[in-house]
């Protein structure tokens, strides 16, 4: 063929070529001559699966002792996640997300509207982050909420000591006996237990499918108001007798709700810190609907709070 990156000896069980990498080409170059010069540097598929299970595998290993477990990438856990991987590039930070595509109900404003919304100070974030908005006064609009997300999304992948392990649930705590004086039966939550989601989602079909650890001293939860996947952690401490009961989110009301959740974003259990609107249905305190500042400043104090730990 003339190809000078033409495959040698294709064995199985090695890599393939020529041990030349293929020159980087620019886009320009490739346009020019598609038909005539155009190939692809050659590969075998064992290496396609090895530079991926190597990695995925890697980092199972590395994060099975983390620093900080996030759980939920939706605004608030990705808010938290930029702001951790920021400041502390020390620290290795899991993101657990049980959906595939992360992000929770940030790709859309409101209904299924483009147009995302946050409040003052909230834009302090969105000028961190590098978005545009338009300025309404009192409150500020991004022209895409999916904008948002994957200019959030970015940057946290970008970090090179958070791994985002998607279609991963957390389906329950790794906790440690931690009496207190008024209650003896206390734990503090040391870590998750996570699964494959389509496992989870087939415990019922098959017989026992034990699940996967990740041991870290601090975790902060974002898992959404309650529905099929939400509240996933606040429920499990009230199943556990950690709380008491859930204080259960109330109706919609957009000037307490923000307030609320970000001035309450804290560790409800030694070792959980809950922000979001999973911290909406512990404290009993309202939605506040389409409108996102509360969920990217809560994810701001999580960081905090979680951060606080590591300087003690
Ligand atoms: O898939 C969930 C979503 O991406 C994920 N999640 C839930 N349970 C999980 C589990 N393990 C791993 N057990 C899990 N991941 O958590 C993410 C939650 O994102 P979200 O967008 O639902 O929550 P948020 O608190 O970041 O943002 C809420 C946005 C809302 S809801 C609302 C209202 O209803 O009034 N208003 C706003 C701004």
């Amino acid at each position: 063929t003339g190809n000078a990156f033409a495959v040698k000896k294709d064995l199985p069980g090695h890599a393939v070529g020529n041990g030349h990498t293929k020159a980087h080409q620019t886009l320009e170059a490739m346009a020019s001559n598609w038909e005539n010069d155009f190939s692809f540097a050659p590969i075998r598929e064992s290496q396609v699966s090895r530079a991926m299970t190597r990695r995925y595998f890697q980092d199972l290993d590395n994060y099975a002792e983390s620093d900080i477990v996030i759980v939920g990438a939706g605004s608030c856990g990705l808010s938290a996640a930029y702001m951790l991987g920021k400041q502390r590039p020390d620290l290795k930070i899991a993101l657990i997300e049980a959906s595939v595509s992360p992000g929770g109900g940030a790709w859309l404003g409101g209904q299924l509207f483009s147009a995302m919304v946050m409040r003052k100070p909230a834009d302090a974030f969105l000028r961190d982050l590098g978005v545009a908005y338009d300025d309404e006064g009192d409150f500020v609009v991004v022209k895409h909420a999916a904008l948002f997300t994957s200019t959030l999304l970015s940057k946290v992948l970008s970090f090179p000591n958070i791994k985002l392990f998607n279609a991963t649930c957390v389906e329950d705590l790794i906790t440690r006996p931690a009496p207190t004086s008024s209650d003896p039966h206390a734990v503090r939550v040391a870590g998750v237990v996570t699964n494959w989601t389509l496992v989870a989602l087939n415990h019922d079909t098959q017989s026992c499918m034990d699940p996967n650890t990740i041991n870290a001293p601090i975790v902060i939860s974002t898992t959404g108001h309650d529905g099929p996947f939400g509240a996933f952690s606040v429920k499990r401490l009230v199943s556990m007798q950690q709380l008491e009961k859930l204080g259960g989110m109330r109706g919609l009301d957009m000037n307490r709700a923000e307030d609320a959740v970000v001035k309450g974003t804290r560790e409800v259990v030694k070792g959980m810190i809950v922000g979001g609107m999973e911290l909406s249905e512990v404290d009993g305190a309202n939605r506040m609907g389409p409108t996102f500042g509360a969920m990217v400043l809560s994810g701001v104090k999580a960081a905090e709070e979680a951060l606080k730990v590591f300087e003690e």
